[in-house]
């Protein structure tokens, strides 16, 4: 990335190796997302990956998505836009459900397809969990982004997203190729070929929202003070809300919620105040009733971001930042740009409190436990 005023890292005073700025690893992974996608999306189509997998699954009468932290909310994302095309049950689930409770998720999924999503291909709650699905017979499809993992061994088919893997801690295009992935199955598995045309054109037809966006969300931290964070969205763009405060939280170590848009008028917007800000991920569906709880926490005194396809008078007036992505394809194949806002939110909110978001304290890039989960070896 030439512009300068993307790039965080910079040279060492003693003329040596390059010393990495804060988050400069979380910078260039978000802005390379684009040609990530069009690198995983290339190498989806030489490998043919999809289609082995629609011939192995797709038949199946159900999707059950499974993963933890920011991959559980691709699994959401995804679960949305599967249900939407296939006219299919999908659901997601985070593994240690199925560990814990096993009886709940499987009464509902039985004949369903397992799908494992996780970068690493090492988190053990994901590996238990294909432990279990092996244990009672049922085949999963896995998704990572790190060859050669043991979830790759456990799993009856895996795609690998090589290009889309990072170096820092928090998911940021790994999430969104992982994502774009399912999605481009879902299009196959519905035979749409709108869908999936529209999902190949995104790197290009994206780029110049990605280009403006740093600057201006780097201006809209620089210029505020917020205390807390919620993040709002529906259907297809819930998983987003919770990502969006996933990243917050990891990035910036903000106190930040998440909520499906329209229960915050139900107990959480008790919350309201100058210092906390309301992101809200407005849909196509929702947009008059989420335009209405908008404009009512605004007479409330609360901050606002939204983010839109396209927003009208009502919410450039009454949002503090308006975050627009003019992207001429359909809802649901703009949900991976949609979540740009919240990475950059994450990552200069980390900055300006003088943090390293690359390498939050107290995390790891995977979560290995020592020990399986109690019920399981029960
Ligand atoms: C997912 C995950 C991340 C989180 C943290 C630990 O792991 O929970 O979402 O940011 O770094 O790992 P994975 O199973 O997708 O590798």
């Amino acid at each position: 990335m030439s512009d300068q005023t993307h790039s965080l890292s910079h040279q060492s005073n003693d003329g040596h190796k390059p010393s990495k700025a804060a988050g400069a690893h979380s910078l260039a992974e978000i802005l390379s997302q684009p040609d990530v996608w069009k690198a995983c999306l290339a190498k989806l189509h030489q490998s043919k990956g999809l289609e082995r997998v629609r011939d192995r699954f797709g038949n199946s009468s159900g999707w059950l998505l499974i993963g933890c932290g920011s991959s559980f909310y691709v699994a959401q994302a995804a679960a949305a836009t599967i249900s939407s095309l296939t006219k299919r049950p999908a659901q997601a689930i985070p593994a240690s459900e199925i560990l814990l409770y096993p009886e709940l998720v499987l009464a509902m999924a039985k004949d369903w397809v397992p799908v494992l999503i996780s970068r690493s291909g090492r988190t053990s709650e994901v590996l238990q969990a294909a432990e279990l699905l092996a244990s009672r017979n049922l085949p999963t499809l896995a998704i990572t982004c790190t060859p050669n993992q043991p979830l790759e061994k456990k799993a009856a088919l895996t795609i690998c997203l090589s290009p889309a893997d990072e170096q820092s801690m928090v998911m940021t295009r790994s999430f969104t190729s992982m994502l774009l992935t399912l999605q481009a199955l879902a299009a196959l598995l519905a035979g749409d070929t709108g869908f999936a045309g529209s999902l190949a054109d995104l790197p290009g037809a994206s780029q110049a929202t990605l280009a403006e966006l740093p600057r201006r969300i780097r201006q809209f931290v620089q210029a505020h003070s917020f205390a807390d964070y919620v993040c709002l969205g529906q259907g297809p763009f819930y998983g987003l809300a919770c990502e969006y405060a996933l990243k917050l939280t990891e990035m910036s170590l903000c106190y930040a919620q998440s909520f499906h848009t329209l229960e915050f008028r139900h107990g959480p917007k008790a919350i309201v105040n100058s210092k906390t800000l309301l992101v809200f991920l407005l849909s196509e569906r929702g947009y008059e009733a989420e335009c209405e709880l908008l404009t009512e926490m605004k007479s409330l005194g609360a901050p606002i971001l939204a983010v839109a396809n396209q927003a009208d008078g009502r919410v450039r007036e009454a949002a503090n930042l308006v975050v627009e992505l003019s992207l001429d394809v359909p809802e649901l194949a703009r949900l991976a740009p949609a979540l740009w806002a919240g990475q950059l939110l994450g990552l200069y909110t980390g900055l300006d409190k003088g943090l390293d978001p690359d390498a939050p304290r107290n995390l790891s890039r995977v979560v290995t436990l020592e020990h399986d989960t109690p019920s399981l070896t029960a």
